[in-house]
């Protein structure tokens, strides 16, 4: 049994981490940050909640990051917490930086300074390959970072690889591309598009509203995601990975998937800001371009290459984007109508 800190344990990934770590037996605390509400709906969901040991840390704080490494001692530590809505890294482009980076530096400095044995795991990302320089984007492929977020996930990233050679840390990082799930936060355009397609179905009469309708993603399912983490994590040989499903899809194919599984029938019109979805079985706007969700500059393309966690750890992805859209507007439809409570989330 390992003692494990996971940092953004609220978030999706780190709920589903934390339910697998459990599972495997081991001691899992949880760092969370303080608000006036807790934010604790992914792990009642999970039916986890009283099964984690929670922490008030704040990740920008290096005293508080240092005493409670000092404290705890971890084994392991999968740093997850994050600024982590690209589109809001624009506007608070600072405190992206300090919780992304500075947050990663925190943790690193303290494993350093007190001489821990304690394993690292970053939570890096497909965006730091930006407007991509090759194809599909692997382990070798150059970082052209698009947003602030990126930026501070590349610095971060770099910093961990750092301290690595430096002082012999044992730390790797994930550099997984886009992963959703019935838990993923409702900004983030998949479930946005499940949960409010949901809502039209019971009763919701403005269409949705989106941005860059054609932005190609390479989208997996994040329970299985978690599954390479740990995979990554447990690896002897610290190391980075590329976790992807080399598979694409456009925003536009989510949308219609997700309308048709709630039984629409959606039909594209129109070009750029004019596009619309209209449900050709009822004539009703299903969605609407607003140029309020375009970003200053987006990343339109990405596609991965996970050959690297197949050959050396054996870790194969099994849902691509299509059965993706199907769980989680199957999930959202199940809440709407008042079978499945989602605590909020
Ligand atoms: P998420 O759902 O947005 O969760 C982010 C977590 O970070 C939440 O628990 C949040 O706490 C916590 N957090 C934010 N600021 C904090 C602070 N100052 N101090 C302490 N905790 C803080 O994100 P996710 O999708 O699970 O992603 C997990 C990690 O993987 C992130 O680092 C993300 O950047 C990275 N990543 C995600 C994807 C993806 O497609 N999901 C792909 C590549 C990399 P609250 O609950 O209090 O807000
Ligand atoms: O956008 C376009 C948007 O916000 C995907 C984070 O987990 O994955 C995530 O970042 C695409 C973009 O995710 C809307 O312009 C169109 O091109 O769902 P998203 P993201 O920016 O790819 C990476 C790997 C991470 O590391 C991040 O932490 O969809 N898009 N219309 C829209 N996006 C949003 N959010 N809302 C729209 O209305």
């Amino acid at each position: 049994m390992k003692k494990i800190l996971i940092t953004g344990i609220t978030g999706q990934d780190g709920s589903f981490l934390a339910k697998k770590l459990i599972q495997q037996g081991h001691k899992v605390y949880g760092a969370v940050r303080r608000g006036s509400t807790p934010k604790y709906g992914r792990l009642l969901h999970l039916n986890i909640l009283d099964e984690v040991t929670l922490l008030p840390i704040e990740v920008t704080e290096f005293s508080n990051v240092f005493r409670t490494l000092r404290d705890l001692k971890p084994d392991m530590i999968y740093n997850l917490a994050a600024q982590s809505f690209v589109q809001d890294s624009f506007v608070h482009p600072h405190l992206t930086s300090s919780v992304n980076y500075l947050g990663v530096l925190n943790f690193l400095e303290s494993i350093n300074l007190l001489g821990l044995k304690t394993s690292f795991y970053q939570a890096s990302t497909s965006e730091m390959f930006g407007e991509v320089l090759s194809d599909p984007q692997d382990e070798f492929t150059p970082f052209n970072p698009m947003s602030p977020y990126a930026v501070s996930k590349c610095a971060a990233h770099q910093l961990v690889a750092n301290y690595r050679k430096s002082y012999g840390i044992n730390a790797s990082s994930g550099i997984l591309f886009n992963h959703e799930s019935e838990l993923r936060g409702r900004e983030f355009v998949t479930r946005k598009i499940t949960y409010q397609i949901a809502e039209m179905v019971n009763g919701r009469k403005k269409p949705i509203e989106l941005g860059n309708l054609s932005s190609v993603r390479d989208w997996g399912y994040a329970p299985e995601y978690v599954d390479a983490m740990i995979l990554i994590g447990d690896s002897k040989t610290p190391n980075d990975f590329v976790v992807a499903t080399n598979s694409i899809f456009s925003v536009r194919d989510f949308l219609k998937i997700s309308s048709e599984v709630a039984g629409f029938k959606p039909v594209f019109e129109g070009e750029g800001l004019e596009e619309k979805c209209i449900d050709a079985l009822s004539g009703r706007i299903i969605c609407e371009v607003n140029k309020k969700y375009f970003r200053p500059s987006d990343v339109v393309y990405l596609r991965g290459s996970y050959k690297k966690i197949n050959k050396e750890l054996g870790w194969t992805p099994k849902i691509k984007a299509e059965k993706l859209a199907e769980i989680m507007t199957v999930f959202d439809l199940e809440v709407g109508s008042g079978q499945v409570e989602n605590f909020g989330i």
